[in-house]
């Protein structure tokens, strides 16, 4: 969501519409007022000229207004959730999506300008890490691409070349096939992290032996530079550097991606593991 900085501003959209949690407010409509900043990148169209390279303000407006009058949500947060969404799946020039919806006559008994509610949404680059021991190995992991690709919260950017390695770990078991793809998704790393166990659970993965032999493994290496660790959700995966399988794989997506705690770029990283 950090590389684009160029900025294409609504201000001021007048939409009449009929949110709200009361019953009149559903009944009568009201006008809402929405901001929106969508952050792209003007610079093709600044150079070219051309609409046909850029994001046509008139069309979002358009698009804004029709989506916001089609559906009804109580919750001024639910109207801007689904509306940013729904212009990040429209336009895949927006990498993200700032979007300010107004109520200036909401119903308040006392003096006030204006109440709104504020999001930011957009597009996160990561990476995901692929395994399979067991069964249809390519099969497996060529599944899991496919059901990435058919998640509209994702779209697969690059899949690394399948590597057959040797188990890592210390349990006796089949070698692994193994890859990396690279993604951009919609999805929190939570909300990401369950889908990759629908995948899984799709793929008939019975996690019998901790550690043992699986039709199908889906890791999150890497969520853009996000630094995180909750229990069950340590983001970067914690030990990828140690693994060859994993490096080899990022070396091959994104060579230069640096780790944003050890502070080496998987080129280093895959250098230093395979010289100590
Ligand atoms: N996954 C493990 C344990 N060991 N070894 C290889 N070569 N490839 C893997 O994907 C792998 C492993 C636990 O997730
Ligand atoms: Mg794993
Ligand atoms: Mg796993």
């Amino acid at each position: 969501m950090a590389v684009e900085r160029d900025e294409i501003r609504i201000r001021g959209l007048r939409i009449f519409a009929h949110h709200g949690v009361f019953e009149e407010e559903t009944r009568l409509g009201q006008t809402f007022v929405v901001n929106a900043t969508l952050f792209t990148d003007t610079r093709v169209g600044g150079l070219t000229d051309s609409l046909e390279d850029t994001i046509s303000y008139a069309d979002v407006c358009q698009f804004l207004t029709e989506y916001l009058q089609a559906n009804t949500w109580k919750l001024l947060e639910a109207a801007v959730e689904h509306a940013c969404r729904a212009l990040l799946l429209r336009y895949p020039l927006v990498r993200a999506v700032e979007l300010e919806l107004e109520k200036p006559s909401a119903p308040i008994p006392l003096p006030f300008d204006s109440v709104s509610v504020c999001v930011r949404r957009g597009w996160t680059r990561a990476f995901v890490a692929l395994g399979s021991n067991l069964g249809d190995k390519r099969g497996y992991l060529d599944g899991a691409v496919q059901a990435m690709e058919a998640d509209e919260n994702i779209r697969v950017r690059k899949v690394s070349t399948y590597l057959e390695t040797k188990p890592y770990g210390g349990v006796e078991q089949d070698d692994f096939l193994n890859a990396a793809v690279e993604i951009e998704t919609l999805y929190t790393p939570r909300e990401l992290l369950d889908t990759l166990h629908k995948i899984e659970q799709a793929a008939k993965r019975e996690r019998l032996v901790h550690w043992g032999p699986r039709t199908l493994d889906l890791d999150i290496l890497f969520y853009e530079d996000l630094i995180q660790d909750s229990g069950d959700l340590t983001i970067p995966h914690p030990d990828l550097q140690n693994r060859d399988f994993v490096l080899k794989p990022m070396a091959e997506l994104a060579p230069g991606f640096l780790h944003p705690v050890l502070r080496k770029t998987m080129r280093q990283l895959l250098e230093d593991l395979s010289c100590g």
